[in-house]
């Protein structure tokens, strides 16, 4: 290739390179694939490899320059960077509307989610990238053209040959950020961390990212007229821009677009911290002006802070159901993400002790969605003179009985069967929702219903009276009666629902209906004695037989089924009356339900079938022969199984016998 023809390709290719990339990373649409826009680059560097003389700074190839000597060089603003003024509420939200309202009449706001990143300014000349600056205090910033160049989504040559200034926010997406690792606190931090690199080479292996909304200096012919025209403008010259602006008519419609968003923000790819509310109309922003600081036509709506500060006053230890005990911090109550939080886990004792969380400490708690609250961090400046490591409790603060910790395990566990906090959650799991589902029976009911002593295990909530129920306080004919009829209610329940209120260790509500459907009987209800002695029957190996049932959930199973208390809690079940409702049974086939089944050399109809056949006829299907299966089911060409079956005198059926048996 000669020279001529070397600078045309290249010029073809740098073009296609950044009609990709633009598809790909502004509109969000891959129309090649990513090895695709590899392979053209690849060719690229070859031809400038070539021929040095024709590379040119916008070229793709050249986003890594060379790395920088001492700190930013320091460059005026083209124009002011302007604040942005805070709004905290729906008050004053609706404050700034009537202001803005009072000034320019009825108006159209456009709102732009409030992208939690780094304020960078870009100047393009003839549709060239020349440089990238901080924000600095507004009117001067630093030169970090060398590390934003590298960014991935922003296009070093525009499609227009413009002169523009626009601004924007760096940012690195949370799962990038996730995969860092390392120094950095947030993406936020780790995105400015990466554009203050001197070295660019470090700031192109981080996942940056840039969407521009804002214009200063510009040439443009058709000014837009509108933030949503401008908006509409920077993706036609190339430039990247948040996809989730909207434009509303009025205020009313932009509080459902913060709405979603304070809600759906954990979806997005990337960390936003609030709403931006402008004025569209640039006629009308212009008319609305500036305050010394800030734009009067626009505002941020800040979320709800999910880490906040207080103190930490004591730590107090709760006993679960499991008799689990786990540190709790009392807090001075503050407000965190809109609720106030008096209280946060701090999970166990290697979580205080890495933490070195103290009593007296300043802590930040963090509360993200519908989690429990937790506290994050020490602010170790902040700590009191005499503040001595927590020592973690070594009897249980309810019963006083030794607390006993597994080398394997984390939590400490009160052992005391009879301690009354175990108690108590044992209670409240039992008629909880998934469980027994007796919704009059809440937590201050329960509290009360055993400090008079009236329930000690869960079938007394079967036998209570109407007199003892008046005696609780607060209590009259009416809600009396109103227990007895939503506990009478759920004398008669799915089996499952037994299964998993017995708050068996490890037995969750799947693992649970694993188990009752596995019961196997004709009946359409059994009573919990029934229940027991189909258990009792099991081996631990027919427990770790049933699906869903892993070891550690089985053999918790089959302790359960050991223990003499527990069978005879079951017994009292069944004589208060407790009825449960067998799962629908599979339908039996005399034969194959119950059986164990293996499969073996090439047959007419897949196996997947065949073992479908099997299992929902109630039988099983195993993978190699034992002395437990009761037929082969075999093809042509079998092997060492047919052997094996031969050897163990297991039965053996051809395929037509196979199907004489389900018929
Ligand atoms: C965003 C100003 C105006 C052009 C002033 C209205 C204060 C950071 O997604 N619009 C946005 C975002 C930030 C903005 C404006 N629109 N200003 C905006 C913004 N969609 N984050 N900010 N900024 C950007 C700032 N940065 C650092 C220190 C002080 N202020």
């Amino acid at each position: 290739m000669n020279k001529e023809e070397a600078k045309n390709r290249i010029q073809k290719l740098r073009n296609e390179i950044l009609q990709r990339n633009f598809e790909y990373f502004v509109l969000d649409k891959s129309t090649v694939a990513e090895s695709v826009r590899d392979s053209l680059k690849k060719e690229l560097i070859a031809l400038e490899e070539e021929f040095p003389e024709l590379i040119t700074q916008d070229s793709p190839t050249q986003r890594i320059g060379s790395v920088l000597s001492g700190r930013f060089d320091k460059v005026k603003h083209k124009s002011k960077k302007w604040s942005l003024a805070d709004v905290f509420s729906m008050e004053e939200l609706n404050d700034w509307e009537e202001r803005v309202e009072k000034a320019v009449g009825k108006t159209t706001y456009i709102t732009e989610l409030k992208i939690d990143g780094l304020n960078i300014t870009l100047w393009y000349e003839k549709g060239l990238l020349v440089r990238a600056i901080t924000r600095g205090d507004g009117s001067e910033g630093e030169d970090v053209t060398h590390t934003v160049r590298t960014i991935k989504n922003l296009p070093l040559k525009l499609f227009e040959e413009v002169d523009i200034e626009v601004s924007g926010e760096v940012y690195m997406p949370a799962e990038s950020f996730a995969n860092l690792g390392g120094e950095f606190m947030n993406p936020r931090n780790a995105a400015a961390g990466s554009v203050r690199q001197l070295d660019p080479a470090i700031a192109s292996e981080r996942d940056l990212r840039m969407f521009l909304y804002s214009m200063g200096e510009n040439n443009l012919l058709n000014a837009p007229k509108s933030q949503s025209e401008l908006l509409k403008k920077f993706i036609d010259l190339g430039l990247p821009v948040n996809p989730e602006f909207q434009v509303h008519q009025s205020p009313q419609a932009s509080i459902a677009y913060l709405e979603k968003w304070q809600k759906n923000r954990k979806n997005l790819a990337y960390e936003i911290d609030g709403i931006v509310f402008k004025v569209d109309d640039f006629a009308k922003q212009d008319e609305l002006g500036f305050t010394a600081k800030a734009p009067r036509w626009a505002v941020a709506y800040k979320f709800p802070a999910e880490q906040v500060s207080t103190v930490l006053e004591s730590i107090t230890i709760q006993i679960g159901r499991t008799g689990a005990a786990t540190p709790v911090a009392e807090l001075r109550p503050v407000l965190v993400a809109g609720s106030m939080v008096s209280r946060a886990t701090l999970h166990n004792e290697d979580e205080i002790a890495k933490k070195d969380i103290r009593i007296g400490d300043t802590v930040i708690i963090q509360k993200a969605g519908d989690v429990i609250p937790e506290v994050v961090e020490v602010l170790i400046n902040l700590r009191p003179e005499n503040s001595e490591k927590y020592i973690f409790p070594k009897i249980c603060p309810i019963c006083n009985t030794d607390l006993i910790r597994k080398e394997d395990e984390a939590a400490w566990r009160c052992p005391n069967l009879d301690c009354i906090a175990r108690k108590r959650e044992a209670f409240l799991h039992f008629v909880s929702r998934g469980a027994l589902d007796i919704d009059t029976l809440g937590e201050k009911v329960v509290d009360a219903l055993l400090d008079f002593g009236f329930i000690h295990d869960v079938a007394d909530f079967f036998t209570l009276k109407k007199e003892e129920l008046l005696e609780l306080p607060l209590f009259k004919e009416k809600k009396a009666q109103n227990v007895l009829d939503s506990i009478a209610l759920r004398k008669n329940i799915e089996l499952y629902r037994l299964i998993f209120g017995l708050g068996i260790r490890f037995v969750g509500e799947q693992a649970a209906k694993a188990v009752a459907e596995n019961i196997k009987t004709d009946l359409s209800e059994i009573g919990p004695r029934e229940f027991s002695e189909s258990m009792q029957g099991k081996t631990l190996d027919d427990i770790l037989g049933i699906e869903g049932i892993g070891d550690k959930i089985a053999e918790s199973i089959f302790e359960w089924f050991q223990d003499e208390k527990n069978l005879n809690l079951l017994e009292k079940l069944d004589k208060v009356g407790l009825r449960l409702k067998t799962p629908e049974q599979k339908k039996q086939v005399e034969g194959v339900s119950g059986k164990t089944f293996v499969i073996t050399g090439s047959l007419s109809t897949p196996r997947e079938e065949i073992k479908k056949m099997i299992e929902s006829a109630g039988g099983k299907v195993s993978s190699s022969v034992s002395a437990k299966t009761d037929y082969l089911i075999c093809g042509e060409e079998a092997g060492s199984k047919l052997e094996n079956a031969k050897k163990l005198g297991v039965q053996i059926l051809d395929e037509e016998a196979m199907r004489r048996l389900f018929s």
